[in-house]
Protein backbone atom coordinates (compact mmCIF):
# COMPACT_ATOMS: atom_id res chain seq x y z
CA UNK A 1 0.00 0.00 0.00
CA UNK A 2 1.05 3.51 -0.50
CA UNK A 3 0.37 6.21 1.21
CA UNK A 4 1.15 10.14 1.20
CA UNK A 5 1.51 11.97 4.68
CA UNK A 6 2.41 15.46 5.03
CA UNK A 7 4.94 15.90 8.04
CA UNK A 8 8.39 15.70 9.00
CA UNK A 9 9.86 12.35 8.49
CA UNK A 10 12.36 12.17 11.27
CA UNK A 11 8.87 11.50 13.62
CA UNK A 12 7.55 9.04 11.19
CA UNK A 13 8.00 5.65 12.80
CA UNK A 14 8.32 2.67 9.67
CA UNK A 15 11.29 0.02 9.55
CA UNK A 16 13.27 2.57 7.49
CA UNK A 17 13.10 6.04 6.37
CA UNK A 18 14.95 6.90 3.85
CA UNK A 19 17.62 10.02 3.33
CA UNK A 20 17.93 12.30 0.21
CA UNK A 21 22.09 12.76 1.10
CA UNK A 22 24.53 13.55 -1.15
CA UNK A 23 27.88 11.70 -2.23
CA UNK A 24 30.11 12.25 0.38
CA UNK A 25 27.36 10.93 3.25
CA UNK A 26 29.01 13.43 5.40
CA UNK A 27 25.13 15.00 6.12
CA UNK A 28 24.11 18.49 4.75
CA UNK A 29 20.88 20.60 4.48
CA UNK A 30 17.19 20.12 3.94
CA UNK A 31 15.89 15.94 5.29
CA UNK A 32 19.57 15.09 5.46
CA UNK A 33 20.60 17.54 8.21
CA UNK A 34 17.35 16.90 10.24
CA UNK A 35 17.43 13.06 10.09
CA UNK A 36 21.41 13.64 11.57
CA UNK A 37 20.27 15.94 13.89
CA UNK A 38 17.63 13.98 15.39
CA UNK A 39 19.06 10.69 14.55
CA UNK A 40 22.03 11.55 16.90
CA UNK A 41 26.19 10.72 15.93
CA UNK A 42 25.61 7.15 15.26
CA UNK A 43 24.21 7.74 11.74
CA UNK A 44 27.44 9.64 10.86
CA UNK A 45 29.55 7.10 12.61
CA UNK A 46 28.00 4.46 10.07
CA UNK A 47 28.48 6.63 7.25
CA UNK A 48 31.91 7.55 7.56
CA UNK A 49 32.98 3.50 8.32
CA UNK A 50 31.10 3.00 4.60
CA UNK A 51 32.61 5.94 2.88
CA UNK A 52 35.92 5.02 4.20
CA UNK A 53 35.43 1.19 3.04
CA UNK A 54 33.78 1.52 -0.17
CA UNK A 55 34.29 5.11 -0.74
CA UNK A 56 31.60 7.45 -2.26
CA UNK A 57 28.11 6.59 -2.87
CA UNK A 58 27.00 6.77 -6.60
CA UNK A 59 24.18 9.11 -7.43
CA UNK A 60 20.64 6.60 -7.66
CA UNK A 61 22.64 3.91 -5.05
CA UNK A 62 21.59 3.30 -2.03
CA UNK A 63 23.26 1.97 1.44
CA UNK A 64 21.74 1.52 4.96
CA UNK A 65 22.64 2.60 8.54
CA UNK A 66 20.90 2.24 11.80
CA UNK A 67 18.50 4.89 12.39
CA UNK A 68 20.34 6.01 15.88
CA UNK A 69 17.44 7.70 18.26
CA UNK A 70 15.24 7.99 15.56
CA UNK A 71 11.41 6.41 15.88
CA UNK A 72 12.93 4.32 12.59
CA UNK A 73 14.88 1.10 12.97
CA UNK A 74 17.17 1.98 9.75
CA UNK A 75 18.02 5.04 7.65
CA UNK A 76 18.27 3.90 4.06
CA UNK A 77 21.03 6.72 2.51
CA UNK A 78 20.38 7.65 -1.39
CA UNK A 79 21.64 10.62 -3.43
CA UNK A 80 19.31 12.06 -6.39
CA UNK A 81 20.83 13.73 -8.97
CA UNK A 82 21.26 17.29 -9.58
CA UNK A 83 18.84 18.75 -11.64
CA UNK A 84 19.86 20.00 -15.11
CA UNK A 85 18.04 22.00 -17.76
CA UNK A 86 18.99 19.76 -20.62
CA UNK A 87 19.48 22.08 -23.21
CA UNK A 88 21.59 23.98 -26.32
CA UNK A 89 22.32 21.11 -28.42
CA UNK A 90 20.65 20.42 -31.87
CA UNK A 91 20.07 16.69 -31.62
CA UNK A 92 17.14 16.38 -30.22
CA UNK A 93 18.30 12.61 -29.64
CA UNK A 94 20.95 14.03 -27.53
CA UNK A 95 18.56 15.83 -25.36
CA UNK A 96 16.15 12.83 -25.04
CA UNK A 97 19.00 10.75 -23.80
CA UNK A 98 20.35 12.88 -21.01
CA UNK A 99 16.79 13.60 -19.60
CA UNK A 100 15.95 9.90 -19.99
CA UNK A 101 19.73 9.57 -18.10
CA UNK A 102 18.08 12.29 -15.36
CA UNK A 103 14.84 10.56 -15.37
CA UNK A 104 16.29 7.09 -14.62
CA UNK A 105 18.54 7.85 -11.83
CA UNK A 106 15.88 9.09 -9.56
CA UNK A 107 13.60 6.53 -10.01
CA UNK A 108 16.87 4.37 -9.33
CA UNK A 109 17.06 5.88 -6.03
CA UNK A 110 13.78 4.53 -5.21
CA UNK A 111 14.44 0.96 -6.46
CA UNK A 112 17.87 0.43 -4.96
CA UNK A 113 16.25 2.12 -1.38
CA UNK A 114 13.11 -0.76 -1.73
CA UNK A 115 15.58 -3.31 -3.13
CA UNK A 116 18.03 -2.79 0.01
CA UNK A 117 14.93 -2.69 2.31
CA UNK A 118 13.85 -5.85 0.75
CA UNK A 119 16.73 -7.35 1.24
CA UNK A 120 17.33 -6.54 5.05
CA UNK A 121 13.40 -8.33 5.12
CA UNK A 122 11.63 -5.12 6.20
CA UNK A 123 8.53 -4.08 5.90
CA UNK A 124 7.34 -0.74 5.81
CA UNK A 125 9.66 2.18 4.37
CA UNK A 126 8.77 6.13 4.12
CA UNK A 127 10.62 8.39 1.46
CA UNK A 128 10.45 11.86 1.38
CA UNK A 129 10.70 13.56 -2.18
CA UNK A 130 13.91 13.27 -2.98
CA UNK A 131 16.47 15.62 -5.19
CA UNK A 132 13.09 17.96 -5.49
CA UNK A 133 15.00 21.00 -2.34
CA UNK A 134 18.67 21.60 -2.88
CA UNK A 135 18.81 19.68 -6.11
CA UNK A 136 16.45 21.56 -7.84
CA UNK A 137 14.10 18.12 -9.80
CA UNK A 138 10.94 20.04 -10.57
CA UNK A 139 8.72 18.92 -8.42
CA UNK A 140 5.91 18.25 -11.19
CA UNK A 141 8.54 15.75 -12.91
CA UNK A 142 10.09 14.51 -9.33
CA UNK A 143 6.53 13.23 -8.00
CA UNK A 144 5.21 10.64 -10.78
CA UNK A 145 8.55 9.69 -11.46
CA UNK A 146 8.54 8.80 -7.83
CA UNK A 147 5.37 7.64 -7.79
CA UNK A 148 5.56 5.00 -10.56
CA UNK A 149 8.60 3.70 -8.75
CA UNK A 150 7.33 2.76 -5.88
CA UNK A 151 4.01 1.26 -7.60
CA UNK A 152 6.58 -0.54 -10.03
CA UNK A 153 8.43 -2.31 -7.06
CA UNK A 154 4.97 -3.02 -4.97
CA UNK A 155 3.91 -5.23 -8.05
CA UNK A 156 6.63 -7.86 -7.66
CA UNK A 157 6.54 -9.72 -3.98
CA UNK A 158 9.09 -9.09 -1.24
CA UNK A 159 8.64 -8.26 2.39
CA UNK A 160 7.85 -4.75 1.60
CA UNK A 161 4.28 -4.04 2.10
CA UNK A 162 4.01 -0.39 2.99
CA UNK A 163 5.06 3.03 1.22
CA UNK A 164 4.79 6.27 2.88
CA UNK A 165 5.44 9.54 1.36
CA UNK A 166 5.85 11.68 3.67
CA UNK A 167 6.40 14.90 2.51
CA UNK A 168 7.40 18.26 4.46
CA UNK A 169 4.94 21.28 2.50
CA UNK A 170 1.46 21.66 1.13
CA UNK A 171 2.73 21.90 -2.64
CA UNK A 172 4.92 19.06 -2.17
CA UNK A 173 2.52 17.30 -0.56
CA UNK A 174 -0.27 18.15 -3.52
CA UNK A 175 2.12 17.55 -6.04
CA UNK A 176 2.28 13.98 -5.03
CA UNK A 177 -1.32 13.19 -3.92
CA UNK A 178 -1.95 14.16 -7.61
CA UNK A 179 0.70 11.58 -9.01
CA UNK A 180 -0.72 8.90 -6.85
N1 LIG B 1 10.98 15.57 6.55
C1 LIG B 1 10.52 15.37 5.30
N2 LIG B 1 10.91 16.10 4.23
C2 LIG B 1 11.81 17.11 4.46
C3 LIG B 1 12.34 17.39 5.74
C4 LIG B 1 11.89 16.58 6.81
N3 LIG B 1 12.34 16.75 8.06
N4 LIG B 1 13.19 18.45 5.61
C5 LIG B 1 13.18 18.81 4.31
N5 LIG B 1 12.34 18.01 3.61
P1 LIG B 1 16.48 18.32 0.26
P2 LIG B 1 17.64 17.10 -2.19
C6 LIG B 1 12.00 18.02 2.17
O1 LIG B 1 17.08 19.64 -0.10
O2 LIG B 1 16.91 18.06 -3.07
C7 LIG B 1 21.21 18.14 1.40
O3 LIG B 1 22.04 19.18 1.82
C8 LIG B 1 12.20 19.28 1.38
O4 LIG B 1 11.12 20.19 1.61
O5 LIG B 1 16.55 17.85 1.65
O6 LIG B 1 17.63 15.65 -2.58
C9 LIG B 1 21.97 16.85 1.11
O7 LIG B 1 23.11 16.71 1.93
C10 LIG B 1 12.17 18.73 -0.04
O8 LIG B 1 10.81 18.53 -0.46
O9 LIG B 1 17.13 17.12 -0.66
C11 LIG B 1 22.33 17.00 -0.33
O10 LIG B 1 23.53 17.75 -0.50
C12 LIG B 1 12.80 17.34 0.11
O11 LIG B 1 12.84 17.08 1.52
C13 LIG B 1 21.17 17.78 -0.93
O12 LIG B 1 20.60 18.50 0.15
C14 LIG B 1 14.20 17.19 -0.45
O13 LIG B 1 14.96 18.37 -0.23
C15 LIG B 1 20.11 16.86 -1.47
O14 LIG B 1 19.13 17.62 -2.10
Amino acid sequence: MIKFVKGDITNFKADAIVNAANSSLMGGGGVDGAIHRAGGPAILQECKAYVARHGRLPTGQAMITTAGDLPAKFVIHTVGPIYKIIRGSDDQSEKNRKTEDQRKKLRDCYINSLKLAAEKGLSSVAFPSISTGAYRYPLEEAAPIAVQAVKDFLKEPSSVKDVAFVLFNAPTYEAYKNAG
